[in-house]
């Protein structure tokens, strides 16, 4: 069956029409749990679907090298002002294209090749792009890392500290992709003064946590915040730079010319977009209920007797391992995904599997507070995880079909923003 929400493309080329007609059925029909993925709002869907993205732009408002801008230069001014005023900041540039490209650009602006740059190790809840030995940024600079205790699964800043003052690094990245725990920007800023490093806030996960208040916002305390727009913030697939006036030159000419071309318009309206819907009271309750959420889903899994790195979680993710189950994560995450709820293996602090087979797995509740489920739901949430899990061990594939048609019968109900009804 092709979608007819969809009439152009069902008639241009019905076989991509059907397979985009099966993600909507899919994204409706299934629990979304990877606490990086969301469901963008209509208006954001339309937006970066314009024609918008006929147009080449490169430079910024007033300072371009193609002509016929008068619209687009609007449009990235309304975004860059919406930007600077749902976080405070004094300058925004909202031309890279992700959040790898946005940090690239931070390197660019403030490090040179072998200089030495810090950042939380990627096996314990940070970026690739924090210096990550794989990663380019781990390559081409000397990525020194730290991580979390072992005994609490917390970033001791003592240690962070201790570390900065032996290795001076010239960059610091604070923030991660599997911290359940609040970051402490004001002490990672005592930190880099003391220090003398340039310190970036990576808020990818919680930007809409910041900008709803629901997270202790880092601006004040650090010279760049970098986030991409997709995930808590509901927005495009794209990313932000913010800093204090004093570092927009360098960070704008890191992003263009330095690393990027013609900066991609139809994104740039769906970030604005976003924006202004972040800016609205709903958006407040909305950041608030995807902690309040997460903060009940880590109860109800508590008690069913789940280890939680950290034992809990401040914001929107949990990190579940699985060892004490005896359920490798990738095993857990492929039945949970017959049973009809989405999420990704992970690796979890000293863990003793390798990184495609880790112990855990990861969660997290900014989609399903998008569609409007609530702490009340919380319950059944971790009854159908733990259920699953038991079953993925057992090879229990009845177990499995029966949690798939209770979560269909759930999210029937609730349907998803940006999706067909
Ligand atoms: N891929 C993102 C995540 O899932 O957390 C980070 O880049």
């Amino acid at each position: 069956m092709t979608a007819p929400q969809h009439p152009a493309l069902t008639l241009a080329d019905p076989e991509l029409a059907a397979l985009v007609g099966a993600e909507e059925r899919l994204q409706a029909e299934t629990l979304r749990l990877i606490p990086s993925e969301n469901y963008a709002s209509a208006a954001v869907l339309e937006a970066s679907g314009t024609v918008l993205q006929n147009k080449y732009s490169e430079g910024y408002p007033g300072r371009r090298y193609y002509e016929g801008q008068q619209n687009i230069d609007l449009i990235e001014t309304l975004a860059v002002e919406r930007a600077k005023a749902l976080f405070g900041v004094g300058h925004a540039n909202v031309q890279p294209y992700s959040g790898s490209p946005a940090n690239l650009a931070v390197y660019l602006a403030f490090a040179e090749p072998g200089d030495t740059v810090m950042g939380m190790a990627l096996p314990m809840g940070g970026h690739l792009t924090h210096g990550w030995g794989v990663s380019a940024t781990g390559r081409w600079f000397r990525g020194v890392q730290y991580g979390v205790r072992r005994d609490t699964g917390r970033v001791d800043l003592d240690e962070v500290r201790d570390l900065a003052l032996r290795e001076r690094p010239k960059v610091i990245f604070c923030g991660g992709t599997a911290l359940p725990r609040t970051v402490d920007f004001a002490a990672f800023g005592e930190i880099a003064r003391e220090t003398g490093a340039v310190l970036v806030a990576d808020i990818a996960h919680i930007a809409g946590l910041v900008a709803g208040g629901a997270h202790p916002s880092p601006a004040g305390h650090v010279d760049v915040i970098s986030t991409t727009t997709h995930k808590t913030l509901r927005g495009p697939r794209g990313a932000l730079l913010m800093s204090g006036e004093e570092h927009a030159r360098a960070l704008d000419k890191a992003v263009f010319p330095g690393l990027q071309g013609g900066p991609h318009n139809q994104t740039t309206a769906a970030i604005a977009v976003a924006l202004r819907e972040a800016s609205g009271p709903a958006f407040r309750d909305y950041a608030h209920a995807v902690v309040a959420n997460a903060r009940a889903l880590a109860e109800a899994l508590l008690a069913r007797g789940f280890d939680l790195v950290s034992g809990g979680t401040d914001n929107h993710l949990i990190l579940i391992d699985l060892t004490g189950r005896d359920v490798p994560g990738k095993t857990a995450a492929k039945a949970l995904d017959r049973a009809g709820i989405v999420v990704n293996h992970n690796t979890v602090p000293y863990d003793s599997r390798k990184p495609f087979d880790p112990s855990g797995i990861r969660i997290g509740t900014p989609a399903l507070t998008s569609r409007g489920l609530g702490t009340e739901h919380m319950a059944a949430v971790a009854d159908w995880i733990d259920r699953a899990v038991e079953a993925a061990g057992t090879g229990d594939e009845k177990t499995l079909a029966a949690v798939r048609a209770e979560v269909a019968d759930l999210m029937s109900l609730h349907p998803a923003p940006g999706l067909p009804v």
